[in-house]
């Protein structure tokens, strides 16, 4: 299914007069929303292939009607979300649920929709049918070298996969870890998974980045190898200067400072990617925004200055991407409110007084501090959001849009009930 120009035109020619209006005002109260504005135009966020179906918990999965059932239908779909958003420009594929069997016509497919490619994943937490060995006890930290060796040559598979896309980044996520006491040396694990991160590393073109991604618990509920950004970074820095951290909003312990951990990462230049999404307890994958916006800000604000302190572009300097699962909603409105969310808190941290800020530091004024930044968080941007995705093109209310038009049910009579999508 093509979202026509047409159509978005005339879905904004009902809500162009109400939008003017919130826009105007916005721009009397800012000093300078043409900035914003631009940034925002520039700020794109990659989605999962794996996002695009319904998403399951381990205890079932309920599917909806309409997903995508390949490759290309999953393209299709991120192609629909970006002519909406005008934020969606790239998606992330994950190996082996997504192989582009012909990377040409894959390639030529997603240009059709404006849309590159991101970084791909590997997946050694699964075992695949025509595999030898199993990942039950682990992958690249797995006890066995033979077993060490499948998983580093999948990875090197998947880097061959990505350089055939256009791809700039791997990464890498672990389930590894232990589930009892007593059941791993800490330290072997740890140097085995060096060893093998090592040899991927070695295949690595030399303009693509490594992404290792932490988390601090589950599957294995004892240990994780790689549990969290310490180790991560503890890792990157012994593999070399095209290895980096990846931050994952749902990897770690509750109430973790992740703006603090964004800020040091930064500082010490091993911040590469970032996985939004939102939780109550642990890796919850929720819509970003929709439990804690306050943080999802105050991470914006830091990764803001820590950017602009290292002069770093802010929309290339590091691998965006949203990674969540849709158990309940429809995953496109899901993805399509995650960014919304994720180009409010951009905005708001690119309204810090970050003078001001600096100099009521400088003084010890904590009052100030604070009420400097929820000033720039209590703004309402949403006008200036709206404005940026109207003047790329978009649609003023990308949601609204969605519904109103009826996306799912015309993908549903074009795809039927029975798809489902390849995924968890
Ligand atoms: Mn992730």
């Amino acid at each position: 299914m093509i979202i026509s120009k047409e159509s978005i035109q005339r879905h904004n020619e009902r809500d162009i007069q109400s939008h003017q209006k919130k826009f105007n005002y916005i721009k009397e109260e800012l000093p300078d929303v043409e900035f914003v504005i631009e940034k925002l135009k520039d700020f794109q966020i990659a989605i999962p292939s794996w996002a695009l179906g319904t998403g399951g918990t381990r205890f079932g999965r309920f599917s909806g009607p309409g997903e995508p059932s390949s490759l290309e239908q999953k393209i299709e779909d991120v192609g629909l979300l970006h002519a909406l958003n005008r934020s969606s420009g790239a998606i992330s594929l994950h190996i082996p649920w997504d192989i582009p069997e012909d990377p040409e016509r894959i390639k030529d497919l997603a240009a059709s929709f404006d849309l590159k490619f991101d970084a791909v994943n590997s997946n050694t937490f699964q075992d695949q049918k025509e595999q030898k060995y199993s990942y039950k006890f682990g992958s690249l930290q797995h006890v066995d070298p033979e077993v060490r060796q499948q998983a580093v040559q999948h990875n090197i598979e998947v880097i061959n996969h990505g350089v055939s896309l256009g791809s700039k980044s791997l990464t890498v996520w672990l389930a590894d870890g232990s589930a009892f006491p007593g059941q791993l040396n800490f330290r072997e694990a740890f140097q085995n998974t060096l060893e093998s991160l090592k040899e991927i590393y070695k295949h690595l073109p030399d303009d693509w980045k490594m992404f290792i991604e932490y988390k601090c618990f589950e599957p294995n509920f004892y240990s994780t190898t790689i549990a969290d950004w310490g180790q991560s970074m503890m890792l990157a820095n012994k593999l070399g200067e095209k290895a980096y951290t990846l931050v994952d909003l749902g990897h770690h312990l509750p109430n973790a400072n992740i703006e603090q951990i964004v800020s040091l990462l930064l500082m010490e230049g091993k911040l590469g990617g970032f996985h939004f999404n939102d939780s109550k307890y642990a890796d919850d994958d929720l819509t970003t925004g929709s439990i804690k916006p306050y943080q999802l800000f105050l991470i914006f604000n830091e990764l803001v200055e820590g950017m602009d302190n290292n002069q770093m572009d802010h929309a290339t300097g590091l691998g965006w991407m949203i990674d969540a699962s849709h158990n309940l909603k429809d995953p496109l409105v899901d993805l399509l409110q995650s960014v919304e969310a994720i180009k409010i808190a951009y905005a708001q941290s690119l309204l810090v007084d970050r003078n001001a800020l600096r100099n009521a530091q400088a003084k010890n004024d904590v009052a100030q501090a604070q009420e400097i930044l929820q000033n720039a968080y209590r703004t309402d941007v949403r006008a200036l959001v709206a404005e940026a995705r109207l003047r790329s093109g978009g649609a003023l209310q990308p949601v609204s849009f969605y519904q109103k038009e009826g996306v799912r049910e015309r993908l549903t009579s074009e795809r039927g009930t029975e798809n489902v999508a390849t995924g968890l």
